[in-house]
């Protein structure tokens, strides 16, 4: 059984994909186009920069910015994220998160944060539970890009654990493939038709149901 579990953030402890969504719609509706919630799906797990090129390509204007003023596009959307991440409560933690977290860690496992987000560190302070990871691998520490597997393997080495002996939440399939190229087991957060991962759950809270099944242990 797995002896450290590694959380991705958005979309398994706390849903800011909405926050991400309005910030980018902003940024469309400023340049002229529409951004819709199926449009914002894409971008789900995607770095920042990979983002915008992913915006710019929906609303056909890829190449009318220079890498300058993509980097200033990018940095606008960022300030109206965090103007909006920044009224965040605890309130708008995911179900069942803090209690699978505390439960891991009453029953000696290890627990990181392996997020894309270079905002990791004020969500988990709004939401009041930095405390409960014994690393956290953000967006502010890793190079590459999920499906890249680095975020994962940095998680696992700030841990002392081997690879093999961790298991990660995921909601995005790029997560998910940077997971399995890191040698770890993954659990899916969301919908089985959209995730391959060797065990898909709707959220955090079935994990704590599940607990003290044959399933769990088996993990
Ligand atoms: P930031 P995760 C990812 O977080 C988000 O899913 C993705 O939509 C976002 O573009 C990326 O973080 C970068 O976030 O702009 O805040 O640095 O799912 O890996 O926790
Ligand atoms: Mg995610």
């Amino acid at each position: 059984t797995a002896r450290a579990a590694i959380f991705d953030l958005d979309g398994v402890i706390v849903d800011t994909a909405r926050y991400h969504y309005l910030a980018w719609k902003r940024l469309a509706a400023e340049l002229g186009f529409d951004f819709t919630e199926q449009d914002n799906e894409r971008l789900k797990g995607v770095s920042r920069m990979r983002s915008l090129e992913i915006l710019l390509e929906i609303g056909n204007c890829e190449r009318a910015f220079s890498s300058e003023q993509k980097e200033n596009l990018a940095r606008q959307k960022n300030e109206w994220y965090v103007e909006y991440i920044s009224r965040m409560t605890r309130s708008e933690i995911l179900p069942g998160a803090r209690e699978y977290l505390e439960l891991l860690r009453e029953c000696g496992k290890k627990t990181a944060l392996g997020s894309a987000s270079k905002n990791a560190p004020l969500i988990l302070e709004k939401l009041g539970i930095a405390s409960l990871f014994d690393a956290i691998i953000d967006g502010n520490k890793v190079r590459a890009a999920k499906p890249d597997p680095e975020v994962f393997l940095l998680g696992a080495r700030e841990l002392d654990i081997a690879p093999a002996e961790c298991v990660v939440f995921e909601d995005a399939e790029a997560g998910v493939e940077a997971a399995r190229r890191a040698g770890m087991r993954v659990v899916g957060i969301g919908s089985p038709q959209i995730l391959s991962a060797d065990l898909v759950v709707p959220g955090l809270h079935v994990m704590v149901a599940l607990f003290q099944t044959e399933l769990h242990s088996d993990m």
